[in-house]
Parts: C-alpha cells; structure tokens; sequence
C-alpha cells in the first residue's frame, strides 16, 4: 500500500514534471512568438522612421522651365513627376517657374532638368528636344527666347508687355 502510494506520487510528480515542461515549452514558445511579433513591430517601426527620415531628406529646388499655358504645365510636371524619387513638381506659368520636391538618394536636379528637356520644354540647364517641341500643340510651342525664373510676377509683366 505504502510502495504503491509511493509509485502513484512518484506517477504524479512525473505527470507534474511533464506539464511543467509542457507550460515551459508554450512559455517559451510564446515568447519567442512574442519577441518574433516584437522585432516585426521593430522593424515596422524602423521602415516608419527611415521613410520618414526619407521625406526630411526631400531637396526642394526651383528652376526655369519655358511655357506658354496650362497644356505646358501637364507636359511639364507629368515629365517631372515621372522621374524617380520626385514627390512634387509644380510649374508657375507665369514665374516660368518650376519648384520640384525629390529625394536626392534617388535621383538629382540634372535628371528633372533632363526629363523635362525631352517633353519638348527648356529648362535653364537643358534644351528642349526639338522633335518632341514640334510635336506639342500649337498654342504649347513657346518661344525658346522667353525669360524663365522669373522671380515675380511684374517682370513678366513687363516680358508681356514688351512682346518680342
Ligand atoms: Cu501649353
């Protein structure tokens, strides 16, 4: 009676023992788990911060682009836009004007002036490729003597008015 009590104990303790090692192994699974669900989150984060980062890092520039209307400034800030790490081109119609926004670990200005060059327009570093300038509209087809950049809007004014 006494052995066998002992035995059943004895059973017990084991059974005991394999519960813990069970509890132990799902702790440790579940750890694991959670430190797996932890570095995700982590490196979420870490995407977050460099993306954000990313967006600090953004060159804003301006430069001239020549254009007569807004057909011009489609062409002109679709070709920006097109190219790789711009997040923003706007054109000023009247400054002859472009601000672009760009991430300069993807691309640099000299790509923009480039883009915008081969849908026909001039920019202040590059000419516009001539095949793609005869190809735009009629109303579109500036004169490739027009200033650009202008810094405000009387000098275009004064530009109009004296109509070259
Ligand atoms: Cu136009």
């Amino acid at each position: 009676m006494n052995f066998s009590k002992k035995n059943h104990e004895h059973k017990n303790k084991n059974v005991i023992d394999v519960s813990k090692k069970v509890i132990l192994s799902v702790a440790v699974i579940a750890a694991l788990g959670l430190t797996s669900c932890k570095n995700e989150t982590k490196k979420e984060t870490e995407t977050t911060t460099t993306e954000m980062s990313k967006d600090m890092a953004m060159t804003d520039l301006s430069f001239g682009v020549r254009g007569n209307c807004g057909m011009c400034k489609n062409t002109i800030e679709k070709a920006a836009n097109g190219v790789e790490g711009v997040a923003s081109a706007n054109w000023d119609v009247d400054k002859k004007k472009i601000d672009v926004s760009f991430d300069d670990t993807k691309t640099d200005v000299m790509a923009i002036h480039k883009a915008i060059a081969a849908s026909g327009y001039d920019t202040e570093k590059v000419a516009g490729d001539e095949d793609a300038y005869k190809n735009l509209p009629g109303c579109c087809q500036y004169d490739h003597e027009m200033m650009m950049n202008q810094s405000g809007e009387e000098e275009s004014d004064d530009h109009s008015n004296h109509d070259h």
